[in-house]
């Protein structure tokens, strides 16, 4: 491994890496920190990211935001303001291109989709349209924008968005390259993440606080809650290192209710156990929820089951905020009309929970200790290998198998750990590969799906996981055999 460990990035080497990284494409040039304090200073407070947070966490309020992105600056405003009436936080979702540094590309996309008068591209490409296109973009909105992407390398992003006053930034070292990418190299992202959270500290220090939000659900695809809590506690340790102050650490929808207020109620308080014990005191700490991000039913009435049992869960367990599907999920990218039919059923669900009495169980305590013991398993194995450095841990686990997120692309994952549904719909571990975790929670795995077969009077296979993997698309939680 290079040099790489979780110390915050030197102040010469950051100014001399940023004259580099804003040569990266013609637009750098139109960043200037100091403009860009006083772009963000400008910002009213509602166009603040971190006071909405604030507001609602103190209130116990769920926000709603919603995902979409144009090619260019007009349309992008005009779908976010169709939007903004029936959700609290907007998104930017940025294109392909920009997400793998292809900025001639991305520029072909904005010409063509002109000539076109359509977008042709899957998103905003914020790098081309330069701190100018960006801000104009965000002086005709009326609410907070946050940049969602899926960038390895993203501090040319970072740079010119938030130098344009959008104040929340997704992403991180780990969750946006595994998922993501074939053959980045975990320790180049993580070092690239390193400078946007050391730029994004550095807005902190002149007293703008700039959202920071690790990408929680990863695949999306039967990921078991320690895995991306596991992620989540290393991108936030990552982050408050190089001075971030206002983080939101993610959950994926699983589709167990007992599972996912377990995973939620248990995020918070796992991440604040290791942030205190890394020392970290001056943080706020919020969470979001994602509705389902597998395969989804491609008949709307069905979609928005889906959608509104996600609402349902994440109200339930406090989530702070809530990223919203639309009934076009199997389909595309949606419409605006969808994207608001996905937001108003939301909204919905969540008022019709928001009063009611928060739900206990005894299986939402057990499902609150498993996860507890798998995280402080796994974490104890990474600091070990690490020598008490995360980062360094973090490749070395991945590297190891120790950490394995399932389906991942990604070359440095290892893709050994196989989840599989128990007969409740919970994610259980099918094959647990490299990770360490304890005997007993190994036998409460092979336990709960020994359940499962026997009610379908076929033995654990890996059909079953195949079966799990297309079974909400075909209208169940549990992919049972005909
Ligand atoms: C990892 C995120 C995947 C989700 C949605 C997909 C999926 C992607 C756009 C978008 C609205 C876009 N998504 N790009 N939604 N507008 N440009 O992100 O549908 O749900």
């Amino acid at each position: 491994m290079t040099d790489l460990n979780n110390r915050r990035l030197d102040a010469a080497a950051f100014d001399a890496e940023r004259g580099e990284v804003l040569q990266g494409w013609a637009t750098g040039a139109g960043v200037c920190f100091a403009d860009a304090l006083r772009v963000q200073e400008a910002l009213p407070v509602e166009k603040r990211f971190a006071v909405a947070l604030a507001e609602a966490d103190a209130q116990g309020h769920t926000l709603l935001q919603p995902r979409a992105g144009v090619a260019l600056v007009r349309e992008h405003v005009a779908l976010l303001n169709g939007l903004s009436p029936y959700c609290d936080v907007l998104p930017t979702t940025i294109d392909a291109y920009t997400r793998h540094n292809r900025y001639a590309e991305a520029q072909e996309g904005i010409d063509r989709s002109r000539a076109a008068g359509t977008s042709l591209l899957n998103g905003f490409p914020a790098v081309n349209h330069g701190v100018e296109g960006c801000r104009r973009l965000v002086e005709a909105l009326e609410k907070p924008v946050q940049v969602r992407h899926g960038t390895p390398d993203a501090r040319l992003l970072a740079e010119i968005t938030l130098a344009a006053g959008f104040s929340s930034f997704e992403g991180g070292g780990i969750s946006y390259n595994i998922p993501y990418a074939k053959h980045v190299p975990l320790e180049r992202s993580i070092r690239h993440w390193q400078y946007c959270d050391r730029l994004v500290g550095r807005f902190e220090e002149a007293g703008i606080s700039i959202n920071r939000e690790p990408f929680g659900p990863l695949t999306g695809t039967l990921v078991p809650p320690f895995v991306s809590h596991v992620v989540a506690i290393l991108e936030g340790l990552l982050a408050l290192e190089q001075g971030v102050k206002c983080i939101t650490l993610g959950y994926g929808q699983a589709g167990n209710v007992a599972q996912d207020i377990a995973a939620l109620r248990s995020l918070r308080r796992l991440a604040n156990h290791y942030f205190l014990n890394a020392g970290f005191t001056d943080y706020r700490l919020t969470t979001v929820f994602h509705q389902w991000m597998g395969g989804f039913p491609e008949d709307e009435s069905q979609a928005t089951a889906v959608i509104c049992l996600g609402a349902l869960v994440a109200r339930q367990a406090r989530a702070t905020k809530i990223i919203v599907k639309t009934p076009h999920e199997a389909s595309g990218v949606p419409t605006l009309e969808a994207n608001q039919a996905g937001l108003k059923a939301t909204r919905q669900m969540v008022n019709m929970i928001s009063d009611q009495n928060r739900v206990d169980s005894p299986d939402i305590q057990m499902e609150i200790d498993v996860i507890e013991a798998e995280v402080h398993a796994v974490m104890r194995e990474i600091l070990r290998l690490g020598g008490g450095d995360v980062a360094r841990g973090a490749v070395l686990a991945f590297a190891a198998g120790v950490m394995d997120v399932p389906f991942a692309p990604a070359k440095a994952n290892l893709g050994k750990l196989t989840p599989v549904r128990d007969n409740h719909g919970a994610i259980r571990l099918f094959d647990v590969g490299n990770v360490p975790l304890p005997a007993d929670v190994l036998a409460f795995h092979r336990d709960k799906i020994a359940e499962r077969a026997r009610a379908e009077r076929r033995d654990p296979s890996f059909n079953m996981v195949v079966d799990d993997v297309r079974a909400i698309s075909a209208s169940k939680l549990v992919g049972r055999p005909a």
